[in-house]
């Protein structure tokens, strides 16, 4: 294994393990070995974020661990963001992010929000449980071209739902890019949003084909 390799894989574990002073020691140790910062967030605190939730589903972990791994992988992301190189295109887009009504999950649009704000986006951030009236207040003050929207519950993927129909009902010019575990690109079809990807990686990319059209 490479020492780029065992940085990485440190980093993911010390999330899985909810070890906050690990995470920032290894997120330093990332820097310090000229590993892209971009590239531990993904690797290593998304990555480490993705088994967590693979060992919740299997039962090998629980909701206070959970709780404990989010907070260690901030740590490291708190660390990494100023060394995330923003995109030579500075304010390409004007994007509107938040979970759904009904939902208290933000650890993924977290992540989501982190990674589309490096790739030069002006993001912003309603965060949880958000109104649909405050996606519209915030579509019309700050003219935001895309609206991303998160949902982790089956309950607010119907929220989302109404919250698509909504949008595109007032404001058909805005694009709407939605996410979240339960979310797949065939309700983001059905639904009639304009994107949906599985990863806050590849959401960038959704992004700025959205945004390009
Ligand atoms: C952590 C967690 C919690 C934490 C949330 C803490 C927080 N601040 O977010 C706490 C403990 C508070 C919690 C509470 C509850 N939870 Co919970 N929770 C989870 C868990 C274990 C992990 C979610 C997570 O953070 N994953 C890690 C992140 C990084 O992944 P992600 O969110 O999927 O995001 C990635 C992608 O999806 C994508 N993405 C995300 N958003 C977006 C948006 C856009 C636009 C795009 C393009 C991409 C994108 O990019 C992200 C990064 O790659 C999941 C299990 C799971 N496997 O998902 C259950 C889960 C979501 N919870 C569940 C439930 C039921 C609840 C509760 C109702 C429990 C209860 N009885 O009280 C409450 C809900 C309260 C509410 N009203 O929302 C269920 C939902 C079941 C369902 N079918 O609806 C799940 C699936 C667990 C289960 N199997 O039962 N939970």
């Amino acid at each position: 294994m490479t020492a780029k390799d065992e940085i990485l894989n440190g980093l993911a574990e010390a999330v899985v393990e909810g070890d906050p002073s690990k995470c920032v020691e290894l997120a330093n140790k990332a820097l310090e070995n000229n590993i892209d910062a971009y590239e531990a967030v993904i690797n290593g605190c998304a990555h480490g974020m993705s088994i967590v939730s693979d060992k919740y589903e299997k039962r090998e972990m629980f909701v206070p661990e959970i709780l404990l791994s989010a907070r260690a992988m901030q740590g490291a992301v708190d660390v990494l963001k100023p060394y995330i190189k923003a995109d030579e295109i500075e304010e390409s887009g004007r994007v509107a992010i938040g979970v759904v009504l009904g939902d208290i999950h933000d650890i993924g649009k977290n992540l989501v929000k982190l990674l589309l704000e490096t790739a030069g986006l002006t993001v912003f951030d309603l965060g949880k449980d958000v109104l649909p009236e405050d996606f519209q207040d915030k579509i019309k003050e700050e003219r935001v071209e895309l609206v991303a929207l998160s949902a982790l519950m089956t309950t607010s993927m119907m929220e989302m739902k109404e919250d698509v129909k909504l949008f595109k009902e007032e404001f058909p010019e805005v694009k709407i890019m939605v996410g979240g575990a339960p979310v797949t690109q065939e309700f983001c079809d059905s639904i009639g949003a304009d994107g949906y990807a599985d990863n806050a990686s590849e959401a960038i990319r959704v992004a700025q084909r959205l945004l390009s059209e």
